[in-house]
């Protein structure tokens, strides 16, 4: 955990420079992922410029984002003419810009690797509506792109003050649980607004089944007329059995996006979390890689196969086809038509002032907390 502190430059460290860990922050709509962004980013830049991190903005349809990013998906995609043009809605349109943006990924990635020496983190805000992407083709595509080449953690942004009853708080638990199974990626929880609501509850209710259980049966609309725990109240009693085994794969902290609390705590988990992807993700990924590969190979060989000796076949058969099938040197090649959307990524890094940061503290509360989705086009 060198790089918690400020002085680790080191002649030794330079000669066997890290890759950079990436930091995919991931929650429910207005759980706190840009602000949490703009927290960290600001914590790693008020350690020095060389802890500064390379910040990815994938959210096309934020209006304003408190940090400046390297790359921003709004420099490449206008969602609006997106919507327009696919007569989409504002969920569709989003998805639609990610989609778009994924086409050309590979360039973020090469841009990103250009700046593997340089830089320690690489921290990724995602699109508010959580299913896009998470349960979406590009939302996956990116998710193993940056996983297979640097290390990567999953950051689960949790509106805590919103997490407290404790139907919301497994409904909440089930769905980290299904991201933590889809992606296979170390996995933090990160109990945002505790500034607002401490955690400790949630820390309990993941440590000990029984407290929560209890604390399920005390809560209001989990008994019916007569007393009796309602089918709701059973089957999130049964819930709590399986979550117990998920929790012992996760590591949680408690955060505040707004006063800085918790965030070096943060950091120690994403620092111990790179052994994890190196001890378990890695291997895994070698060995599915090797198994396509595999199957890959016996597939073209055996299509090969068939092909030549059908090949010969037919030549047997007709040897004057055979004769006038040559290659002419003569005839033109066909234009090779690149019918792509013109997406061209933007680094941001060199502009004047690159990675410049809001400061978060001096930001007036937004009065449009309670609004609900969709956000406006
Ligand atoms: N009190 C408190 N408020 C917070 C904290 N973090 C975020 N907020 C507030 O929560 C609201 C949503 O924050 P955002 O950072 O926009 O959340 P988000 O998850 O990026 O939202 P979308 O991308 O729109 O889904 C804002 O009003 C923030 O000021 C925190 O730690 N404490
Ligand atoms: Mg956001």
């Amino acid at each position: 955990m060198s790089s918690a502190e400020g002085t680790s430059s080191s002649a030794a460290e330079s000669s066997e420079k890290k890759k950079p860990i990436v930091i995919i922050t991931i929650g429910m709509a207005g759980a706190g992922k840009s602000t949490f962004v703009q927290r960290i980013n600001s914590y790693l830049h008020s350690k020095g410029p060389e802890s500064s991190p390379y910040v990815i903005n994938l959210d096309p349809a934020v209006a304003n984002t408190p940090f400046d990013a390297n790359i921003d998906i709004r420099d490449t995609i206008d969602y609006h003419k997106v919507m327009k043009e696919y007569n989409l809605g504002p969920n569709g349109g989003i998805l639609t810009a990610l989609n778009l943006f994924t086409t050309k990924f590979d360039q973020v990635l090469d841009i990103v690797e250009k700046r593997a020496d340089t830089v320690e983190y690489v921290i990724l805000d995602t699109p508010g509506q959580i299913e896009i992407f998470t349960w979406s083709a590009s939302g996956a595509i990116i998710t193993d792109a940056v996983a297979s080449s640097l290390p990567t953690v999953v950051a689960y942004i949790i509106d805590t003050p919103r997490t407290t009853a404790p139907a919301t708080f497994m409904s909440n638990m089930l769905y980290a649980c299904s991201i933590l199974y889809k992606t296979k990626l170390p996995f933090i929880l990160v109990f945002n607004k505790t500034d607002v609501q401490p955690h400790d509850f949630a820390i309990e209710w993941m440590q000990d089944f029984e407290a929560f259980q209890a604390a399920l049966a005390s809560h209001k609309g989990t008994t019916d007329d007569e007393g009796e725990p309602t089918y709701m109240n059973s089957l999130m009693n049964s819930m709590s059995l399986v979550l117990d085994e998920f929790y012992k794969h996760l590591t949680a902290v408690g955060v505040s996006s707004v006063t800085g609390d918790g965030i070096k705590e943060f950091f120690d988990a994403v620092d111990a979390s790179r052994t994890e992807y190196e001890r378990e993700y890695l291997p895994e990924l070698q060995r599915a890689r090797e198994s396509r590969e595999k199957s890959l190979k016996a597939a073209k060989e055996d299509s090969l196969n068939r092909f030549m000796k059908d090949l010969s076949l037919d030549r047997e058969k007709n040897p004057a086809a055979a004769a006038a099938d040559r290659w002419d040197p003569t005839a033109e090649e066909a234009e090779d038509e690149d019918d792509d959307v013109d997406v061209n990524i933007i680094d941001r890094s060199e502009d004047a002032w690159p990675g410049q940061y809001i400061d978060v503290t001096r930001m007036r509360p937004r009065n449009d907390e309670g609004m609900s989705w969709p956000r406006p086009g």
